[in-house]
């Protein structure tokens, strides 16, 4: 298919203009703001509440560090202490600015944004869906002694949602069982995704491919709601930050080539205290004076990028909240930049040494709370103030109060249970129904079938392509992207013509960015869709590690299973075709190490087939290879409906002498092999493992028990590789029925070479596979 825009070719001089990025334009006084109607006094009162509630936490923990927190004498706190303390109009601000159903992902400094985001959701819920969400808490109410109650006031049941919220952070920070997270993630990832929260990042700008997939995912299903991405100056310098500032920003969503012109509903929010952990923004680790600068390079409008200051909650909650209206119009994507301040080091074990006193004097001259506490002094309404001195004092002592109640019954609560540890780590679901919206999918063209050839076969190729449609079909949520897998069907061709298919808003192109690939897919899986994020060759998950192994393998156990995470990520693999080191590595045992993946290696195009269907409906993340040397592999696929469980083995030979353990494309090596191994009388039992993990251990002990013997048998370098894990598994499990140890054979501990010659001598062959079992008799 001819690409829709075709390209001119111009040389006509000129210069690039840029436009202008605006700082720092709020200048209303609190009483424009009330006589307006943009805010009341009671949402004042709030967020000067949320402010100080935040900073109390914080305080909370700086004293307890010391053992001077008086609720909770000698409590050992052993989380990190990654204080926000100065930065409190940022969270507040921010979470003020958007609906409740809005999301917001938050960095490893994200105490202050967990406490807004949480306090503004319980503020703005009307009064029914209030008492549903008390009413569905009841556990939580009972553990801080409370319980709902009908006829309570609105006043009353948003207390009791405050202290609730308040004991659940607080019950994570101490790693407890009733914590947002349950205790799995703690300080750094906590999360609450019922409230829009979708989680904090330890990884700095690990989130932003997340929040930019979230954001997607809401764009595709037709949601009008915003995300907003909260991350450090310092996580903007990060590879992550460009590729997902340009995934949002990319033309297709706004230009006509997907069905609604309608830009990426994200808000870049830069919170830009200044430093890294020591590293200075300004004049030191980058080269500009502000990272909204950055947005002129991502889109012709600048993002609508506009600065902040970042200390004054209004005009957060300004910014934010027309943002967020803009974005909500489908002009996203955003950038704002909060300009704020933190005014302690990295973390507690940081003096700050670097930061001369006057600087952290001036910055805490302009205070957020103490900022808001003066403008509301000073505003007379009927000659009286919005707030007085005692009143100030009054709120900031029953704020304390709240939270040194809610400290201590967390301190005092149960410990997570260790079958969590790993019960949490997969789900045991999938989507064996489609549920009705979504089974309702509409097709720009219908698919033609796939020819067989006379005895019913097609090559893995197609079976792939076939599996894909027939979810696709099956199922809205499901969407397919990455590079080049739109016109070009992907750089092997399975996916050429499900663009015809389904259109542009279920299968598109993206930039060259493997990490923001696997992380938009990972916050697509978080926000309703099914997502198959496409990376060309393994090679390139080494670019996209982060975001497959501490996101997309951690996230269900890290929230305590609040997610689920129905993703797939397909990759081609292997070696044999003179690509040399960076193309033709067979990376198995990077993926398999990371408790959270499941990982899938089919051989035939029956399983491909199979098996691909079953990751697209697995409720897990599913790594999904896919052999180079298999696409024209040509095999049986029936056209009827059938799935290939994950996690269980296939016999492909049955033997009496051996065994032999395989996967892809040796598998086949194996056959061959065997059929040669028994002209010589020994009889090898060749077992497809299939999938990789969870691997089908008791097929493969039952049959050692049976051999005797066994040889395990991939493409990748011997030295750390997968076949070492199932070779000890069988060493532990069957020892007394080995006649020998079992053997290794993968490719030679070097670099894949690009001459045909040596690869030939580097990959293990049949001649190899005959060899190494003749020595083991
Ligand atoms: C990818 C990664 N690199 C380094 C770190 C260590 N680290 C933790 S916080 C931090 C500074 C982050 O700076 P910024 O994004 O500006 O946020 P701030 O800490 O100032 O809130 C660093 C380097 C990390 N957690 N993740």
């Amino acid at each position: 298919m001819v690409k829709e825009i075709g390209l001119v070719c111009s040389f006509e001089p000129g210069k690039i203009k840029f436009g202008e990025i605006p700082l720092f334009q709020y200048n209303r006084s609190l009483q424009e703001e009330l006589d307006s109607g943009n805010i009341s006094r009671g949402e004042l009162r709030d967020l000067l509440e949320q402010m100080l509630m935040a900073r109390s936490l914080e305080e909370m923990i700086g004293e307890i560090k010391m053992n001077a927190y008086q609720p909770l004498p000698g409590f050992d706190y052993v989380g990190p202490t990654h204080l926000s303390i100065g930065q409190e109009a940022t969270s507040v601000g921010a979470a003020a600015g958007l609906h409740p159903e809005d999301y917001i992902t938050s960095s490893h400094r994200g105490h202050s944004d967990a406490v807004a985001k949480g306090c503004s959701y319980i503020r703005k819920l009307n009064d029914k869906q209030l008492r549903q969400y008390l009413k569905e808490r009841a556990a939580w109410l009972e553990a801080i002694g409370e319980t709902f109650d009908e006829k309570n006031t609105r006043e009353q049941l948003e207390e009791k949602g405050l202290r609730m919220h308040i004991y659940r952070i607080i019950a994570e920070l101490f790693g407890k069982k009733d914590g947002y997270c349950g205790g799995m993630g703690g300080s750094m990832h906590i999360a609450d995704f019922s409230t829009g929260h979708l989680g904090a990042n330890a990884i700095v700008g690990g989130h932003m491919g997340i929040a930019t997939g979230a954001a997607v995912s809401l764009r595709y299903q037709g949601l009008r709601r915003v995300v907003v991405c909260l991350a450090g100056d310092g996580a903007y310098n990060n590879g992550i930050a460009h590729e997902s500032l340009n995934m949002a920003a990319m033309a297709q969503f706004e230009n006509g080539l997907m069905k609604e012109k309608f830009g990426v509903p994200i808000i870049y929010g830069v919170v830009n205290n200044h430093y890294g952990m020591s590293g200075q923004f300004n004049g030191e680790i980058s080269g500009i004076d502000y990272v909204a600068r950055r947005a002129a390079g991502y889109s012709l409008r600048n993002m609508y990028a506009e600065v902040v200051n970042g200390m004054d909650v209004l005009a957060v909650r300004e910014a934010t909240g027309r943002a967020a209206k803009k974005a909500r119009e489908g002009k996203g994507p955003i950038l704002l930049e909060y300009i704020t301040y933190r005014y302690r080091g990295h973390s507690l074990s940081d003096p700050a040494a670097y930061r001369s006193k006057e600087e952290v004097k001036v910055w805490r001259g302009c205070d957020p709370i103490q900022s808001l506490f003066m403008k509301m002094n000073q505003c007379l309404v009927k000659g009286q103030p919005l707030i007085t001195k005692e009143e100030f004092e009054g709120l900031k002592q029953a704020v304390q109060q709240r939270n040194a109640d809610m400290a201590v019954k967390a301190a005092k609560s149960a410990d997570p249970e260790a079958d969590q540890l790993l019960e949490n780590m997969y789900c045991d679901t999938t989507s064996a129904e489609v549920p009705g919206e979504s089974a309702n999918v509409e097709l720009v063209n219908s698919p033609k079938p796939i020819k067989r050839d006379k005895e019913g076969k097609i090559n893995q190729r197609f079976a792939l392509k076939e599996g894909l449609i027939e979810e696709m079909a099956r199922d809205k949520r499901v969407v397919l992207f990455g590079e080049d897998v739109a016109e070009y069907g992907g750089a092997f061709g399975v996916s050429l013509g499900l663009l015809e298919i389904f259109g542009r808003d279920r299968i598109f192109n993206t930039a060259i960015s493997e990490s923001a690939i696997v992380g938009a897919g990972v916050g697509m899986a978080m926000s309703g869709l099914r997502p198959i994020a496409e990376l060309m060759y393994v090679d390139f998950i080494l670019m996209a590690m982060d975001q497959i192994g501490n996101q997309a393998a951690k996230w269900q156990f890290m929230s305590n299973r609040q997610v689920k995470m129905p993703l797939v990520i397909r990759t081609s693999t292997g070696g044999g075709r003179g690509y040399a080191g960076q193309h033709s590595q067979s990376l198995e045992s990077i993926v398999t190490h990371m408790p959270g993946l499941k990982v899938v290696a089919p051989w035939d195009p029956y399983d491909a087939k199979g098996l691909i269907k079953s990751a697209i409906r697995d409720d897990n993340p599913v790594v999904f290879f896919e052999h180079q040397l298999l696409y024209n592999l040509k095999g049986v696929v029936p056209e009827e409906e059938y799935l290939v469980p994950i996690g269980k083995a296939k016999v492909r030979r049955e033997g009496k002498d051996l065994t032999i353990v395989s996967w892809l494309h040796c598998v086949g090596l194996a056959l061959e092999a065997s059929e040669k191994l028994a002209e010589e009388g020994i009889e090898a039992e060749v077992i497809d493992l299939r999938t990789l993990v969870p691997w089908d251990e008791e097929t493969v002990i039952d049959s050692v028990k049976k051999t005797g013997r066994c040889l395990v048998v991939s493409q990748a370098v011997s030295q750390g590789s997968y076949t070492g894990e199932i070779a000890s598994t069988i060493q532990a499990r069957a020892f007394d029925h080995l006649d020998g140890p079992v053997l290794r054979l993968g490719a030679l501990n070097c670099v894949s070479p690009s001459s045909i010659a040596l690869e030939k001598i580097y990959l293990p062959d049949v001649q190899a596979i005959i060899g190494q079992v003749k020595a083991m008799f």
